[in-house]
Order: structure tokens, then C-alpha cells, then sequence
């Protein structure tokens, strides 16, 4: 018998249909059943162009044809949820229905991965000579959680718009399908702001370390945007406040409390500033940067921190956050905050993320739990899971260990729903995992932190339980050598009988 396709995440029910199989050949063609499905065929062509040499030529015509790839937008009748999709592999093409455009295009994720690894050489010269063979399956598949994400830090470390696209475009094979930018903190401001315009051009000159640092215009940050949209990936950007906003008091001398001026911040420390609560410009500031950037953000969220704010009173942050709260709901936006934010009584529908079960911890159970009580849903980012800037081991040289160690296993090995007594299935909003680059300062190292780990919290937000870290590791397995035709820096963990070229069946 052969062993299921190594897709990750796992889809919901999958059927092998032995000795079935469509060969992608010269002439095989891409076929859409309307204008609003062509981008969705189009991003498949531009995948499979490449590598395979073929011109895959792609019309508006209806499924069914002979030696064909259909993507046939089902608009709701097959009501099984937004992003659901179903695919099935013949002798003579490839069917794919979902009810939308984002469904079809978690499918056609689910379809790269069934063709050879050799789909993923994205490098210029000749294409590669390899049977385009899909094996004959049946899949059925939609997610657990709605929110499954990936934070980049950009604040410490700078990451120019090319390596956030690389990054977006790794992940959404993955299925993931929010990109939370942590935009800004005590090292660094990365967006430019019209009224406030010292926050980038001097609180993000540095960055960690002391060197240079960078921000994005608001056209590269609506370039990001709408390449992750075209990946159905939805940017939530994050203005950490009151706390980690060093970069904003230097920029700014009148946000401080003292309205005297403060040198630039390149160390690593947190916890060391606080906007000035109460002040009138601090409300000014707040709203005013809030507004730019909502206006920016076609998504509903904005994060806005809150997290270690303990250079500010307890009643300062709670007066603080309920009046952030309140601006963001003027913006017609949901509010997303770290944990301890919670303590401030949020509203029903603002999200919670829960991140601090680290040592000596325990208070971030608490704070999730009485957020859950007062009708929010959390974001799941355990730090000692899902953080993905601590070391896999103790030969790892990047990342810190504050939280522990997180091998490849220990980030898959856990259930989101089991974590926190009193806290089930209908309580999370989703999973995402960040991470933070006060160690991490190029793409390069960027990447071997991500993956593999990245693609196992992906599996954990979209696929239903019951299935062993066993199983998993054998189709991890199989994704070295997509990383490698990508050129991706990936961890090669000695858990994970890690396939190559020679040996990828
Ligand atoms: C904490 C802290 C960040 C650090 C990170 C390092 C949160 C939410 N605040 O997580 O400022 O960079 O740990 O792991």
C-alpha cells in the first residue's frame, strides 16, 4: 500500500485512489469559471510555469475538460466555511471547488504539494525535467481556527520589504493566514507616520546592536499588504504601547513626562519605558498614529501591545489601554493585545494573546482565563510552544532561552485547546507564532529559526487532532527538499529523518 501524500498541514479526510494518477504535460491546460477565480488560476500558473517549462495556458471556461486543471468557485453552495476547498485527482485532470477565492487558494497550496519537489526551483535556467506526476486522491478540507499567524519583529532588527514578501510566500504554503508585524518597540519605529514623521526618520535610524535600521514608507507597507492579500494572508500591525516605545520618546521629547530629550535605545532590555499616561499630546500621539494606520490597514485588526508595561502605573495602564480600546473602536477596527492588556476588562469582541508561561510564569494562565470569562477569544502564542526566537537545543547560537528550549518536536507536540484549564475549542481564536530578533539579524538566520517549526504551528491551527509526532516527523521529512530547492536556511533537526533529492519518492 502506499503511504498518504506528506501534506502539512494535514487536510481533514483524504482518500487514495491506488495506481491513479495526472501527469502535468505540455499541453495541459488551467481552466477558472470566472473572472473572480482568475487570480487564484493565475497564481497557480506562475507556480508551475517555471519549473516545468510548460505554458499552461489558462481560460474562463466551466471544469471537466479533458487534461485540465479546474478551479471552479462554488460561492457558498457547498457551505462548508469560507476557506474550505476539495480537490480530486483523476486519470484524465485535477478538480478543485471552493465556496470562495481564499478557499481555492488554501487548495492550491494543498496541490503544490503533491506534485515532486522540484515544483519549488524557483532559480532562472532551464526547467526541470521530472514526470509532473499528482497522485489520485479525494481531499476534504477546511481549518480548526480562523486566525493561524505568523509574528515578525521588525522593530529590533529591520526586515526590508523583500524579506517579509520571501517570508509571506514561505508561509501561506503552509496555510497561514495572518502576518502580525510587530512594527514597533523600545529599539526601533518601522512605519512612517505623516503627522508624527521623526518616529521613522529618527526612531528608526538604529537598530539592535547600534547599526543601521530602516522602516517602510507607507507605499512599501501597502506593497506588503497587497502582496500578502494576493496570499490571502491578512497583515495585523502592531504599535506596542505604553510600554516598549523608547524609539517613540526619543523621537518625540514631549511624550515624556519630563518633555526632556533620550538617546536612541540599542540594547536588548524590556521593559524600560512608558508613554507618559494622561498627558495631553500622549492622547493626541495615540489617536493620531492610530488613525494613519488603520487608514493604511485594509484588514479589521490592529494590535496594540500592552505587554510588560511596568515602567506604568497599574490604574495609568488601565485607564490607558481602555482608552486605546475605545479609539479602535471608533476606527471600526477589533482590537488585538497581548495578555496582560486583559487586565484592563476589555470588550467582548477584542482578541487576547497569550503568550507568558515561561518561568515563573503563571499569571498569563490567569490573565487568559478571566479574558475568556468576559467573552474574548485568545490568540495562542505560548512562549515555551509557539516562540519561535528561542534556541532548539543548546548547540542552537541564535536565540535566547528565557523560556525554555523548543525543539522541532515540543513546538508540534501540544494541543492549543488542552493548554489552559477552563479554556476550550470555542474560546481561541486561533494560533500564531512570533518571533522576536533581538539575536536574529538577516533573512538567513531569520529563516533557520522559522523553519522547520513554523510549518508545525501551521498543522497545529489548521488540521483536526489525533495525530502523533511520529507520523508528522515522517512528512516533515519530506519538506527538505522543497526548502532546499527554495534555498531556504531551515534547521535540520536530528529528530526528522530529513529526506534529499535522491531519496524523495
Ligand atoms: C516577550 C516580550 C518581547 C521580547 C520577547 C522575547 C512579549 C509579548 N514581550 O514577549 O518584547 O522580545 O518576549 O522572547
Amino acid at each position: 500500500m502506499t503511504s498518504p501524500p506528506p501534506l502539512i498541514p494535514a487536510p481533514e479526510s483524504i482518500e487514495l485512489h491506488e495506481g491513479v494518477e495526472f501527469v502535468i504535460e505540455p499541453d495541459t491546460s488551467i481552466a477558472v469559471n470566472g473572472p473572480e477565480s482568475r487570480p487564484v488560476g493565475e497564481y497557480l500558473a506562475g507556480v508551475l510555469r517555471k519549473p516545468t517549462g510548460y505554458p499552461l495556458p489558462l481560460a474562463i471556461q466551466p471544469g471537466g475538460v479533458d487534461n485540465t486543471v479546474s478551479l471552479t468557485l462554488t460561492r457558498g453552495r457547498r457551505g462548508r466555511g469560507g476557506e474550505s476547498y476539495s480537490l480530486g485527482v483523476g486519470v484524465s485532470g485535477i478538480d478543485l471547488a471552493a465556496d470562495t477565492p481564499e478557499g481555492l487558494f488554501r487548495g492550491v497550496q494543498t496541490l503544490r504539494q503533491l506534485l515532486p519537489a522540484a515544483i519549488e526551483k524557483t532559480s532562472d535556467g532551464p526547467s526541470v525535467a521530472e514526470p509532473w506526476t499528482v497522485p489520485g486522491v479525494r481531499i476534504e478540507d477546511r481549518p480548526r481556527w480562523g486566525w493561524r499567524g505568523s509574528m515578525l519583529d521588525v522593530a529590533r532588527h529591520f526586515i526590508p520589504v523583500a524579506g517579509v514578501k520571501r517570508h509571506i510566500e514561505l508561509a501561506c504554503r503552509y496555510k497561514l493566514n495572518m502576518l502580525h508585524l510587530h512594527l514597533t518597540d523600545d529599539q526601533g519605529w518601522r512605519i512612517h507616520v505623516d503627522r508624527w514623521p521623526r518616529l521613522s526618520r529618527h526612531g528608526g535610524r538604529l537598530q539592535v546592536g547600534g547599526t543601521s535600521g530602516g522602516y517602510y514608507t507607507k507605499d512599501e507597507y501597502r506593497e506588503i499588504v497587497s502582496y500578502a492579500a494576493e496570499r490571502h494572508m491578512t497583515v495585523v500591525p502592531e504599535i506596542d504601547m505604553p510600554g516598549h516605545t523608547h524609539a517613540a520618546l526619543a523621537s518625540y521629547p514631549q511624550l515624556n513626562c519630563d518633555g526632556r530629550p533620550r538617546s536612541l535605545y540599542t540594547g536588548t532590555d524590556v521593559r524600560v519605558s512608558s508613554l507618559c499616561i494622561g498627558k495631553e499630546v500622549t492622547d493626541r500621539f495615540v489617536e493620531e498614529v492610530l488613525a494613519e494606520i488603520a487608514e493604511l490597514t485594509p484588514g479589521p485588526y490592529l494590535h496594540v501591545g500592552g505587554d510588560e508595561a511596568s515602567q506604568t502605573s497599574p490604574e495609568d495602564y488601565v485607564a490607558f489601554i481602555k482608552r486605546v480600546e475605545e479609539i479602535i473602536l471608533a476606527q471600526g477596527k477589533t482590537m488585538v493585545a497581548w495578555e496582560e492588556a486583559g487586565r484592563a476588562g476589555l470588550a467582548a469582541g477584542s482578541l487576547v494573546q497569550f503568550w507568558n508561561n515561561g518561568s515563573g510564569a503563571p499569571s498569563g494562565f490567569k490573565l487568559a482565563r478571566s479574558a475568556v470569562e468576559r467573552g474574548q477569544k485568545l490568540v495562542m502564542s505560548p512562549s515555551d510552544r509557539a516562540y519561535l526566537d528561542m534556541k532548539y537545543d543548546i548547540t542552537t547560537e541564535l536565540g535566547t532561552q528565557w523560556a525554555g528550549f523548543v525543539d522541532v518536536r515540543r513546538a508540534y507536540d501540544w494541543d492549543p485547546s488542552q493548554f489552559i484549564a477552563q479554556v476550550d475549542e470555542s474560546d481561541i481564536a486561533g494560533i500564531e507564532a512570533p518571533i522576536w530578533t533581538e539575536t536574529i539579524a538577516d533573512v538567513d538566520s531569520l529563516e533557520f529559526m522559522v523553519w522547520p517549526r513554523l510549518a508545525g504551528i501551521a498543522e497545529l491551527g489548521w488540521s483536526p487532532t489525533g495525530r502523533s509526532w511520529d507520523e508528522y516527523r515522517m512528512r516533515l521529512a519530506a519538506h527538505g527538499p522543497r526548502w532546499e530547492a527554495i534555498g531556504v536556511n531551515f534547521f535540520r533537526s536530528p529528530h526528522v529523518p530529513w529526506r534529499n533529492h535522491a531519496n524523495e519518492s
